[in-house]
C-alpha cells in the first residue's frame, strides 16, 4: 500500500478521521451508571453546576489565548524579502494588568461558588429530618450503619429516596474514598477521623459507586450500590432488617448450615442479628437473601455465586481478609441455604 494514499487531504484520511470521530461521538451512547454528568439527587445537581461554570470559563480562556497565539503567529510571520529587525519592546504595562487581573477576576468567580457548595455538600440543609448513617470503609467493603435504626449492613446502602441522608464518614484501615457519582461528589474516609457528607436520591433507583482511593490489593473491587427506596420499599426494608427472619432455623439443609456457620469458623468474622454470632472483622451477613449483589457488589447474588465464593474468596478478590476455609460440597450447599433463606 502507498503510503501516500493515507496523507492529511486524502480521501483515505479524511474516511479513517470521520471513522475516529464517529467512535468517539458513539462512546457518547453508552450507559452511564457512574457519571457525574447525569446527576439523580441534588448534592450532585449543585456539583455539575460548578463543574460546568469551571469548564465554560476554562474554555473562554482557551479560545481567546489560543485565538490570540493563532493570530499573532499569522500577522506577525516572516515575510519573503523582509530581513529587518522587528519593532523590539519591553514591557507593556497596560497588557500585564489587564493579564492579571482578568484571570484575578475569573478565579473569584469560580472561588464562590465553589467554596460555599464544598461548605454545603458537607451537612445536609435539614438535618433534624435527614436519616444518619455511618459509613465505614474496609479493605475492600464498605459497612453501612443506621444508628438510629439500629441495621448494620454492607455493600449496599438502602436509603429512602427523597430524603435527606447525612453521612459519617470513617475508615478502619487505610484511606478509602466514598464515591457515588450521581448523588454525590467523593469524600475521602480517613482512619482515626470522621468526615461528612450528604446526598438525596431524587428518584428511587440504583446508583452504583465505588472507592476512589488506591487502598490496596482489591481496591478496584471495592464497590457498593445505593438502592434508594419508595416509601413502601423503605419500610418494607427497615422492618425486615430490624426483625430478620430464619436466624436459627430449625430443620433441613439451613439448620445445618446455621450449625456450620460456627463450626467452619464463619462466626469469628461474621454477625448475624439474633444469634450469638458476632464476629465484626467481615459484613454482617443478616438478611444476606434481600441483597442484590455479593463480594462487594462484584457478584450478582445467587446460589452459584454464592458458591463460588465460599469455595475460594481470594481467587474472586485477591489478598481478601475471608481465607479459603477449605468447605465440602455439603457445607458450601448447607451454608448458602442458611445465608439465602434469610430474606
Ligand atoms: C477471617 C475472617 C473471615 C472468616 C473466617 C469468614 N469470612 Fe466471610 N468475609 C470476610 C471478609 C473480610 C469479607 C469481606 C470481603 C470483601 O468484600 O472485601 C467476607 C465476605 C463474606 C461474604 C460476602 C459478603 C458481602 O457483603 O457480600 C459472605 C457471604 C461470607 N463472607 C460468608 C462467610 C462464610 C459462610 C464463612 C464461613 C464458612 C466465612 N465467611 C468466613 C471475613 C471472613
Ligand atoms: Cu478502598
Amino acid at each position: 500500500m502507498r503510503l501516500s494514499a493515507w496523507r492529511p487531504g486524502s480521501k483515505r484520511w479524511a474516511l479513517a478521521t470521520a471513522l475516529a470521530l464517529g467512535v468517539l461521538a458513539l462512546a457518547g451512547c453508552a450507559q452511564t451508571p457512574q457519571s457525574v454528568l447525569s446527576p439523580a439527587g441534588p448534592v450532585a445537581t449543585t456539583e455539575l453546576q460548578v463543574i460546568s461554570l469551571g469548564f465554560w470559563i476554562m474554555l473562554g480562556v482557551g479560545v481567546v489565548v489560543l485565538g490570540l497565539l493563532l493570530a499573532i503567529i499569522f500577522r506577525f510571520r516572516a515575510r519573503k524579502n523582509d530581513d529587518a529587525l522587528p519593532e523590539q519592546v519591553e514591557g507593556n504595562t497596560r497588557l500585564e494588568f489587564a493579564w492579571t487581573i482578568i484571570p484575578v477576576l475569573l478565579l473569584a468567580v469560580l472561588a464562590v461558588p465553589t467554596i460555599k457548595d464544598a461548605f454545603a455538600a458537607a451537612s445536609p440543609p435539614n438535618p433534624s429530618t435527614a436519616l444518619p448513617v455511618t459509613v465505614v470503609g474496609h479493605q475492600w467493603w464498605w459497612e453501612f450503619d443506621y444508628p438510629t435504626l439500629h441495621i448494620v449492613t454492607a455493600d449496599e446502602m438502602h436509603i429512602p429516596a427523597g430524603t435527606q441522608v447525612a453521612i459519617s464518614l470513617q475508615s478502619v484501615d487505610v484511606i478509602h474514598s466514598f464515591w457515588v457519582p450521581r448523588l454525590a461528589g467523593k469524600l475521602d474516609a480517613v482512619p482515626g477521623r470522621t468526615n461528612s457528607m450528604w446526598l438525596e436520591a431524587a428518584q428511587p433507583g440504583t446508583y452504583a459507586g465505588q472507592c476512589a482511593e488506591l487502598c490496596g490489593t482489591s481496591h478496584a473491587l471495592m464497590r457498593l450500590s445505593v438502592i434508594a427506596d419508595s416509601p413502601s420499599a423503605w419500610s418494607a426494608w427497615v422492618q425486615k432488617m430490624q426483625h430478620p427472619q430464619n436466624t436459627q432455623p430449625t430443620s433441613g439443609a439451613a439448620q445445618a448450615g446455621f450449625k456450620d456457620f460456627s463450626t467452619a469458623g464463619c462466626s469469628a468474622c461474621h454477625t448475624i442479628d439474633g444469634t450469638s454470632y458476632k464476629g465484626t472483622l467481615g459484613p454482617n451477613l443478616t438478611n444476606l437473601g434481600l441483597r442484590v449483589g455479593i463480594a462487594a457488589d462484584n457478584l450478582a447474588n445467587n446460589d452459584a455465586n454464592l458458591a463460588k465464593w465460599l469455595a475460594n474468596p481470594p481467587a474472586i478478590m485477591p489478598d481478601v481478609d475471608m481465607p479459603n476455609l477449605h468447605l465440602t460440597q455439603q457445607q458450601i450447599a448447607d451454608l448458602s441455604a442458611y445465608l439465602e433463606g434469610q430474606k
